[in-house]
């Protein structure tokens, strides 16, 4: 099966005639806090490939995941469910003056590099066209299937350009376009809203604070506000919708504080669970945390709690223990009690589609891979080494760039026969620490293939612009080394993703005892310490110099573990935990739940 790019698919349709598309500020002038203008500029600076993010997981054909996990996972699924995401399923967004999607959209977590044509004040033309882009994969892709077919409500921020103009009155859109079967409730958030709220303090505060980096936090006078306001809009959207058999999803480290409010404001019968993508801190970092008691309270607010793994609920738990003297904590069964409400908290670790990276990477011919050695001008017998991260200060890029160094000074054997492709898509660009984070990646790179670099050879290839999906499986497939050497990370899908890709079985992955996908795959993978230089450049050196037996030995077991606990195994997992929890406190929960691939 031919797998789409990974560019979002398109629909595209008129806005009808009788401008049924909403007015913005008619419905919302109510709620002062709020300007009602379109957000879709936010986090454009243009319009170029090497602008797109890929802050989400979404690297999945999508009518694949949809087909599989509806087979796996539908099944499990409760009823009356509500999920809630930062980043929405589907978006609206007019089509440019020529009436043609230019394609540059991408589905991603929680960034948007959207067209910002403005064609508002067109008076006079025909209407504009709108298009609307469809989930791609990862998670996105997970839950849409399943909110098909449990005909469930999904509530996001609305940050297509053109999503108002197609909602109703309660801002509300039946989705998939062209099969309603779900509703999509959007929340129209303002530029300011958005950057303080999202650019502010989810991304400013608490992503650096969970990753360790409380140094790198940046508190600015409005952003907690806003949090808390944005927080208190899903909230009350959720409340719209919950019904006493409501089971609320919502997704990562956007909605601390929406789990109290939604507790508060919707049955109790009702169940409410919460997805937190990213590490927890050690009490001594979250100490940093401004509002740090609030934090901890909202998302005591939810029935069930989950992270990656067992060390991310653990520090939480030790966090509410030490910040919380009045919550009761039970270390061994994952629960908190706390305000008369018992929170459990447990550890499923996140998969991948892998079957469909698989699948795709099969499909890669020679000639696809021929011409990716010439878009990057590598000489065509050399060995591969791959890395593929956003540009964020937590994936260790600069230190893996340090470690390549030292193995390329002590290996000159090496010179023109390995070359390490760095894909790194620029993120977040506005926050400070990332515009410099970034700028250090470059000059080091700049400066290493001046180093080393000849008239035929460069040691590093280094890009930003985005990789299309079959590009992307092509260069798994083929890649000799895998480097995934994050400082922290959640999860890191991209290391799975990886060896689902590599169906020859003959690459190796470098992977940094640092990322949650460790513990997963640290028996199989080469372990790596990112910080400790000379280890990491023997470690390359080992995994280039692997017997073949060997390599193939270790990916099969590797691929054993990514398969057995992909996505859809982690989808039926967490609807398994969220119809336990839904159907009584103690019904079939044992302790501290885990996937049983981990
Ligand atoms: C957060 C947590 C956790 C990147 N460049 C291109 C591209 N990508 C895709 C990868 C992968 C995704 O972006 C990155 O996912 P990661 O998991 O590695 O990292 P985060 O974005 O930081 O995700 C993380 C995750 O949430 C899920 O819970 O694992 O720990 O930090 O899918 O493939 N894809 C394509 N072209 C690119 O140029 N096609």
């Amino acid at each position: 099966m031919r797998v789409p790019d990974e560019q979002s698919s398109t629909h595209t349709y008129n806005l009808r005639a009788d401008g049924s598309g909403r007015d913005h500020d008619r419905e919302q002038a109510t709620d002062a806090a709020f300007e009602f203008e379109s957000v879709s500029e936010s986090e454009s600076e243009s319009e170029s490939n090497s602008e797109r993010d890929s802050d989400d997981d979404s690297e999945s054909e999508s009518a694949t995941a949809t087909d599989h996990t509806m087979q796996s996972a539908n099944t499990d699924c409760p009823d009356s469910l509500i999920v809630v995401s930062n980043r929405q399923p589907y978006r609206h967004t007019y089509d440019d003056e020529t009436g043609v999607d230019d394609g540059t959209t991408i589905e991603t977590e929680d960034e948007h590099d959207t067209d910002t044509t403005d064609t508002s004040e067109t008076a006079g033309s025909p209407p504009p066209s709108i298009s609307v882009d469809e989930p791609t994969g990862g998670l996105t892709a997970g839950i849409d299937p399943v909110l098909r077919e449990a005909n469930g409500t999904w509530i996001a921020w609305g940050d297509g350009d053109a999503d108002f103009e197609v909602t109703d009155k309660r801002d509300c859109v039946r989705v998939p376009p062209d099969d309603e079967a779900y509703t999509l409730r959007r929340i129209d958030l303002s530029e300011e809203a958005v950057d303080a709220y999202y650019r502010g303090f989810s991304n400013r505060v608490l992503w650096p604070l969970c990753h360790g980096f409380a140094e790198l936090v940046e508190e600015r006078s409005d952003d907690l506000e806003w949090y808390r306001t944005v927080n208190e809009r899903f909230a009350a959207a959720v409340a719209d919708h919950a019904t006493e058999e409501s089971v609320v999803w919502l997704q990562d480290y956007h909605f601390a504080l929406a789990p109290r409010m939604i507790r508060q404001a919707i049955p109790d019968s009702a169940s409410i669970a919460q997805f937190w993508h990213i590490p927890w801190p050690s009490p001594a970092t979250f100490d940093y945390c401004p509002a740090g008691e609030e934090v901890l309270e909202g998302l005591l607010g939810n029935d069930l709690l989950g992270f990656h793994v067992e060390r991310y609920a653990n520090a939480f738990l030790d966090c509410v223990r030490r910040f919380l003297p009045d919550a009761t904590v039970d270390h061994e069964q994952g629960t908190v009690q706390y305000n008369g409400q018992t929170t459990r908290v447990v550890a499923t670790a996140m998969g991948v589609d892998a079957e469909s990276y698989d699948r795709q990477a099969r499909e890669t011919d020679a000639a696809q891979l021929l011409s990716l050695f010439d878009r990057y001008d590598i000489p065509r017998n050399s060995a591969i080494g791959l890395g593929v991260d956003r540009l964020d200060y937590t994936k260790g890029i600069p230190e893996r760039l340090t470690a390549l160094e030292r193995f390329f000074a002590e290996n000159p054997s090496w010179h023109g026969d390995f070359t390490f492709i760095q894909k790194a898509t620029p993120s977040r660009t506005e926050i400070p620490a990332y515009a410099r984070h970034g700028d250090l990646v470059r000059s080091e790179v700049d400066r290493i293939n001046r180093r080393f670099g000849t008239d035929d050879w460069q040691p590093i290839v280094y890009t930003e612009e985005y990789v299309e999906h079959d590009d992307l499986c092509a260069l798994y497939r083929h890649a000799d080394v895998m480097i995934v050497s994050p400082l922290i990370d959640g999860m890191n899908l991209v290391a799975q993703e990886y060896v689902a890709a590599c169906v020859d079985t003959d690459g190796t992955l470098l992977l940094s005892d640092r990322a949650g996908a460790h513990e997963r795959l640290c028996s199989h993978a080469v372990s790596i310490d990112p910080t400790d230089v000379s280890g990491f450049a023997t470690a390359i050196d080992d995994a280039l110099s692997m017997a073949p037996q060997e390599r193939t030995a270790r990916m099969n077991a590797l691929r054993s573990s990514v398969f057995d606990g992909d996505i859809h195994n982690w989808m039926a997992t967490q609807f398994d935990l969220l119809r336990r929890v839904h159907d009584g406190p103690d019904a079939g929960v044992e302790s501290r739940e885990r996937p049983s691939p981990m």
